[in-house]
């Protein structure tokens, strides 16, 4: 049984065993496929076309079924392994063990935001970025230069307050807790994670970072704790919308998954505690 872990309560045994065995899928190429994967799921709120990933109420189930096929892929390297959670509301400084050289590394460099530190620094020749929004083929950060802190647990537990799951016109301008937690409206908690780290977190290749799979764990137990605590709010839209993943549509690049498949996480993993 897959039990994701907070990361902050990993050994240094468990952190080399992620560490590992997602250096080994960067080696034979999977892991720049999902970074692939991800860039092609950006969507605007004027897409004509399912507007899946992002901006939509399938935000969610998407990053569900992206991350359980990330964390098979991880599996099939170690099946010790399971995807961490970052916890931003108590580990939300730069000082925090997530950033030390023993797991993620640091800070990026003032001149060029190039991480020095850690496994998947550029000076160390197994993490060149190669799924780029530009020229540069080394992973940056810029750990806290947005103009805003991480999320507080209060503002967290407001966003959980909530008791609709999403809203008409379901993109960026609705109401309810799928937006402000994907954070287009409101307190903002999952953007404002991206923004904060900066370098690639803030770009749509965004997955190059390895730290978006922690940061998109949370978001996903935070999905989970909710789905707890309003047992009688469904997922929305349920049928016949356009543009938009009903309950029991289909949700692309897949062909065999829907929001409905995804309402359960507890099938394929679970998390080692609940809010
Ligand atoms: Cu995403
Ligand atoms: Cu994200």
């Amino acid at each position: 049984m897959t039990v994701r872990k907070n990361q902050a309560s990993l050994t240094a045994a468990e952190k080399k065993r992620f560490v590992d065995a997602v250096l080994a899928l960067k080696r034979n190429g999977q892991y720049d496929a999902f970074v692939t994967t991800h860039n092609g799921f950006i969507m605007s709120d004027t897409d004509t076309a399912d507007r899946v990933g992002h901006r939509s109420p399938s935000f969610l189930p998407w990053h569900r079924r992206f991350l359980i096929q990330f964390e098979q892929a991880l599996q099939s390297v170690d099946p010790t392994v399971a995807i961490p959670y970052w916890d931003w509301t108590v580990d939300r400084t730069a000082a925090s063990s997530l950033w030390a050289p023993d797991f993620l590394g640091g800070n990026g460099r003032s001149r060029d935001g190039q991480v020095m530190d850690g496994p998947f620094a550029s000076g160390g020749g197994n993490w060149p970025v190669t799924i780029r929004v530009d020229g540069r083929s080394f992973l940056r950060r810029a750990l806290g230069s947005g103009t805003r802190a991480l999320p507080t647990r209060a503002e967290v537990d407001s966003v959980l307050a909530m008791t609709t799951y999403d809203a008409a016109p379901w993109n960026s301008a609705s109401d309810g807790f799928r937006n402000h937690l994907e954070g287009w409206r409101g307190v903002n908690l999952h953007n404002r994670v991206h923004v904060w780290v900066g370098g690639q977190m803030a770009t749509g290749a965004s997955p190059n970072d390895p730290v978006f799979w922690m940061h998109h764990a949370f978001i996903d137990k935070l999905w989970a704790d909710w789905q707890k605590r309003h047992p009688s709010s469904p997922y929305l839209p349920a049928a016949g919308t356009p543009n938009v993943v009903d309950l029991n549509d289909v949700m692309r690049p897949w062909n065999d998954v829907t929001p409905a498949d995804m309402l359960d996480h507890t099938k394929h993993y679970t998390y080692d505690a609940a809010a």
